[in-house]
């Protein structure tokens, strides 16, 4: 067992007193919490700024000229402003708030997509996306007349970049690429793919769910033209998610949902729309939750991006070296160097849905299933995989745990 680190000199036995559900028990074991690919955990701070709002200031925004709505309101554009300096944006109006990635997704895929993808036209994508990655754009090519293609996925999990070279195609009116596959971990060269879809006159979209929680994300180096990623995997509640758009596209593009708070004026027959980003922000948002994303985002930087990144690579490292010791085990995915923190396996023939309960009376989560990446799965030959994905709260003991689960699963299944 390896000794736990410091990141950003705080101590992770201490960052991990901050999370009030890690002590919880399951089946009378404490909990070991390894699914932070579907959902992270959630810090006192940002528990307590939920109740302090509704205690203290709730109010609707925008529309009171009262003192508790003015609060409410500035508080609410002040977290836009903390996300827009997160991920590097020039202005908090490239900044719209939406429930999470998919939603994110979905608005760039109806607003932009059906002005801007027409007939004939080509919306590149990858074979490792998540449905949310993917499902909007089908729907979208099978409106306008459009066509999907997919840059393949290598043995090792990687995007072959001779494939990504051959598809040089004036016809790509999109490339939508994840930044990190929730499957394999793979992160994917992103910079490098914008370049080449500007050079062919397409715009690119990333889907950052995997990375803006794990790694510094930085849009105007990556020149991406619209990101989207969830508030609930970055310490965040439910229901607040982020996309990123260039301004001058933003500025362009036609409103996803009208209603409440988007106009600028309405007539009995047409209106005028608000200024970025309240035009794509229709009706009541979800206020508390927009203003806990922001303490979230307090709490990522205090420890530090890269910290947190290095710390995870140590995790996932000690992870694959312990799990690929174990006889009949099959990882999926590139080696830790060039992945973020998690890795999909599958044990002997053991189902994954099997191995997820019996790691549960062990109190250990973990993902079993498709993931939400089913061609992906087809890919490698698979209907499922079990997914064990880390944060900075993690620990090698737990890691340990998790092997030593597996090797009782191994076991009871005799293989
Ligand atoms: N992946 C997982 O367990 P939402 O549900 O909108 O917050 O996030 C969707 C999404 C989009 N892209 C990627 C790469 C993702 O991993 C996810 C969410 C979770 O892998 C839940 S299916």
């Amino acid at each position: 067992m390896i000794k736990i680190e410091t990141l950003n000199n705080h101590n992770v036995e201490s960052i991990r007193e901050d999370f009030p559900i890690l002590n919880r028990k399951v089946h009378g074991n404490r909990l070991v919490y390894l699914d932070n690919a579907a959902t992270s955990q959630k810090p006192a701070s940002v528990i307590s700024t939920i109740n302090e709002f509704y205690s203290t200031c709730n109010a609707n925004i925008h529309r009171g000229v009262y003192q508790m709505s003015e609060e409410a309101t500035g508080r609410y554009v002040e977290a836009h402003r903390k996300v827009a300096r997160f991920i590097n944006a020039r202005s908090y109006k490239e900044i719209v708030f939406v429930r999470n990635a998919t939603e994110a997704i979905n608005l760039i895929a109806y607003s932009w997509g059906r002005e801007n993808v027409k007939a004939g036209d080509i919306i590149l994508l990858t074979e490792m996306e998540h449905h949310s990655n993917l499902v909007p754009w089908q729907l979208l090519a099978k409106e306008q007349g459009a066509s999907l293609e997919f840059i393949s996925v290598d043995k090792n999990g990687l995007l072959d970049p001779e494939d990504i070279k051959n598809r040089i195609d004036g016809r790509i009116k999109l490339v939508a690429v994840t930044h990190m596959s929730n499957v394999l971990g793979t992160i994917n060269p992103v910079k490098l793919i914008t370049k080449f879809a500007h050079d062919n006159g397409a715009l690119m979209l990333i889907d950052a769910a995997q990375t803006v929680p794990h790694c510094p994300v930085d849009v105007q180096e990556i020149d991406c033209d619209f990101m989207a990623f969830s508030g609930h995997k970055m310490l965040a509640p439910n229901g607040i998610g982020v996309l990123y758009t260039k301004r001058e596209i933003l500025e362009d593009m036609k409103p996803f949902i009208g209603g409440g708070d988007m106009i600028l004026e309405v007539k009995l027959r047409e209106s005028k729309w608000n200024e970025l980003p309240w035009k794509f922000e229709a009706g009541t948002p979800t206020i508390a939750e927009g203003i806990a994303l922001g303490k979230a985002i307090d709490y990522l930087k205090d420890l530090g991006m890269e910290s947190i990144k290095s710390y995870e690579r140590q995790i996932v490292s000690y992870a694959m070296e312990r799990l690929s010791k174990i006889d009949g085990i099959e990882i999926y995915g590139p080696p830790p160097e060039l992945r973020g923190g998690l890795v999909s396996f599958n044990l002997a023939d053991i189902h994954p849905h099997d191995i997820a309960t019996v790691l549960d009376y062990d109190g250990i989560a973990i993902r079993a299933g498709h993931q939400c990446a089913q061609p992906l799965h087809e890919r490698l030959g698979i209907s499922a995989s079990a997914r064990a994905s880390f944060y900075f709260y993690n620990t090698m003991e737990e890691v340990d745990k998790l092997v030593n689960s597996l090797y009782k699963a191994k076991n009871l299944f005799g293989t």
